[in-house]
């Protein structure tokens, strides 16, 4: 696949093809850890993927066959989060996660080796996951000094269940893709020569589907575990389809011109 720079950073790749931008965390080293500025970074592909109109889905991925991403950077991990090249320490992947969660457009993980982690949590936040066979999923917190009691461990309940989701936190072992998928937290999974093609078709179906509607049923699914949040975005977008009918207008126009809006004209449906 022709896949085009969007624009050059330190610690990601972000890139396009047709309507689907790929984000790539790159720092195969230390098995794509995050550090302070990768999620900054990510946070702000993230922002523009959003605000592009010829970017229609994120997939979100790592450089390499080896990880996905291995979560934060131990090397960097200091007292009160992970620090900085400014020396402030912080656990900004949680603002990425949100990012993610908000983002009108599905957001796909294609996982192509260890998911581990703030890493295996990554991608439990996007919308959907596919993963290579060599790919490994699980939680470390418990073994290494962290927990992730948002996203990481509610999200993931929803997907494999309660005690699942215990298991995976409270003995820290690895699962293989096809476990993984067994439990319900990976939609496919396929050889790793294959899983670009297949994350690229599966984007390719996705963006045959009405844009709105993909967004909508995203949003009613988070709305059920985000609540108030949850309520707010999809009522948000309530307020967009409302805002393109005539009904919204005559408010405004009214408005504007100083007289009684006249919204007798419009239909009620029953
Ligand atoms: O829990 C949170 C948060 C909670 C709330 C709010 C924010 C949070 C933000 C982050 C996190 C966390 O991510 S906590 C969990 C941190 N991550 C881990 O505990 C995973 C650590 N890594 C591993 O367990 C293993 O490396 C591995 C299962 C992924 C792979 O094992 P393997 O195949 O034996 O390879 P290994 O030799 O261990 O790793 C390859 C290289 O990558 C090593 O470097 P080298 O010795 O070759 O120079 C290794 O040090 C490096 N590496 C792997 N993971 C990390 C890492 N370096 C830094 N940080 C890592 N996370």
């Amino acid at each position: 696949f022709a896949w085009k720079s969007i624009k050059d950073y330190q610690d990601i790749k972000f890139e396009l093809f047709e309507g689907i931008a790929k984000i790539t965390i790159n720092r195969p080293e230390v098995y794509n850890a995050f550090r302070p500025e990768t999620n900054m970074e990510l946070i702000e592909a993230m922002d523009i993927a959003r605000e592009r109109q010829d970017i229609r889905v994120i997939v979100l991925t790592g450089e390499g066959d080896k990880a996905f991403c291995s979560g934060g950077d131990q090397n960097v991990k200091g007292k009160g989060g992970y620090v900085g090249k400014d020396g402030v320490p912080r656990l900004n992947v949680l603002d990425l996660h949100k990012r993610i969660r908000s983002m009108p457009k599905p957001v796909i993980a294609m996982v192509n080796g260890y998911a581990i982690g703030g890493g295996h949590v990554l991608h439990v936040v996007c919308d959907l996951t596919i993963a290579s066979d060599n790919a490994r999923f699980g939680q470390t917190g418990p073994k290494v000094g962290s927990f992730d009691g948002g996203f990481g461990s509610s999200y993931l309940a929803r997907h494999v269940g309660q005690k699942k989701a215990r298991e995976i936190w409270f003995l820290c072992e690895q699962y293989t893709a096809e476990e993984a998928e067994k439990m319900g937290m990976v939609n496919k999974v396929v050889p790793l020569a294959e899983l670009e093609a297949t994350t690229v078709a599966w984007c390719r179906t996705i963006m045959k589907r009405s844009p709105m509607a993909v967004r909508m049923i995203k949003r009613g699914l988070n709305a059920e575990l985000d609540g108030q949040t949850g309520i707010m975005e999809m009522a948000g977008d309530a307020t967009l389809m409302f805002y393109l009918m005539e009904e919204a207008q005559e408010g405004k126009n009214a408005f504007l011109e100083k007289r009684d809006p006249d919204f007798d004209k419009y239909p009620k449906f029953p």
